[in-house]
């Protein structure tokens, strides 16, 4: 994988880039759509790629694991071949998704205990396993095996999350040196800065993530119940600290404006579920702000969902259309809700990447914060 940085904004630190990797470019900033198990929720292969113009997806190395399972994604060829999409993927290690969605859990030295959420069952994960795991799913970017532990946790405790989640790192590293890709094409491997909100502990933390020479960086551990004014600054530090010339995914975030903040504090790459799973409950958000499509205020409303929105479904389906298919309950609400998110959404890196490029990101950019954040 490479990065090549195109544009530096003079103004502020958000910057255009290209990732190339063995199936395809990306072009940043970018929004990664999320498929956890394999899927973007409600949303086929073809508007994916071809209204919602997604350019990577990502894939969970926990849910992956319990469900299909090891041995049917090896016996498929990866994840790739498994779910026909032959653009670039990443995967999640579970760092996250072991800490939050399984019950019982043991966090020890070697790796972190944990029980399905589907049927109970027990496992572990070490960094050495999560390593392996995501060799045989196959994605283009493969995620190193962090804790990601709560916004509000004090500073004993972050301190010793990540002394953890560095030692786990030099093993993943070593691991993932030791091993080769299965499928025929090359994989990175991006570590993940923590330390919570104490700058100190992130200063720590993104000095040693920096020292390792990957790929790309990610920044974790935020948006996890912190004050938001708290993620920008611990953006800020983080990346004057991360290599300039290496791309910077911030893990999990978050609303249209946190992107938009994000992009301008110098981050490339972003994913989150809140454009499909907010759709899924009928929120939509659009260039002029953010409706609740299940209001009555939009009972005959027979204009289109967004007239000048980036995806067909905009224009394709009216308003009292989709408010009427949420109340019935019908699947298409889903999807077309979904769809027109992840197209938002994709519209939104583009213009961002555009003004980057234009030079005038920074009167572009408090324009479209002011916009996106009205409640129609
Ligand atoms: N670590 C990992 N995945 C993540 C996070 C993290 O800290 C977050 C936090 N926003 C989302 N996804 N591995």
């Amino acid at each position: 994988m490479t990065f090549d940085l195109q544009y530096t904004d003079s103004k502020s630190n958000a910057r255009a880039g290209l990732i190339t990797t063995d199936h395809g470019q990306i072009e940043t900033p970018i929004f990664m759509p999320v498929g956890t198990i394999g899927s973007v929720k409600a949303v086929h292969q073809t508007e994916l790629i071809q209204d919602i113009k997604a350019q990577i997806i990502l894939g969970n190395t926990y849910h992956l694991y319990l469900r299909p399972g090891l041995d049917v994604l090896e016996k498929a060829g990866g994840l790739h071949k498994f779910n026909s999409f032959d653009r670039p993927m990443l995967t999640d290690s579970g760092g996250f998704q072991v800490f939050s969605l399984s019950g019982i859990r043991k966090l020890r030295e070697e790796g972190a205990e944990f029980r399905s959420h589907i049927d109970g069952s027990k496992h572990i994960f070490t960094p050495e396993k999560v390593m392996d795991i995501e060799r045989i799913i196959g994605a283009d970017i493969m995620m190193a095996f962090d804790e990601c532990p709560p916004g509000d946790s004090d500073y004993a405790y972050a301190k010793k999350s990540l002394g953890l989640t560095h030692r786990w790192l030099d093993r993943c590293l070593k691991r993932f040196n030791e091993t080769e890709p299965k499928y025929g094409y090359n994989q990175s491997l991006f570590p993940i800065v923590q330390g919570c909100v104490y700058p100190d502990l992130r200063k720590q933390s993104a000095e040693f993530i920096a020292s390792k020479e990957c790929d790309g960086n990610a920044i974790g551990g935020l948006a996890v119940g912190e004050p938001v004014e708290k993620m920008y600054e611990m953006i800020e530090l983080v990346n004057e600290i991360l290599p300039k010339e290496k791309p910077r995914y911030l893990m999990g975030v978050g609303t249209p404006v946190n992107i938009l903040e994000g992009i301008e504090r110098g981050v490339d790459m972003f994913d989150c579920v809140m454009p499909t799973r907010n759709g899924r409950n009928g929120m939509l958000f659009t260039k002029n702000g953010i409706m609740n499509m299940r209001n009555k205020k939009w009972e005959t409303d027979f204009s289109p969902i967004e007239a000048d929105g980036a995806s067909y479904v905009d224009t394709l389906y009216s308003r009292a259309y989709l408010r009427h298919l949420f109340h019935a309950q019908e699947l298409l609400a889903m999807q077309i809700a979904s769809i027109h998110n992840l197209a938002f959404y994709l519209w939104l890196v583009g213009e961002a990447r555009k003004h980057i490029i234009a030079g005038d990101f920074s009167t572009w950019k408090p324009m479209m914060v002011n916009r996106i954040s009205t409640r129609l």
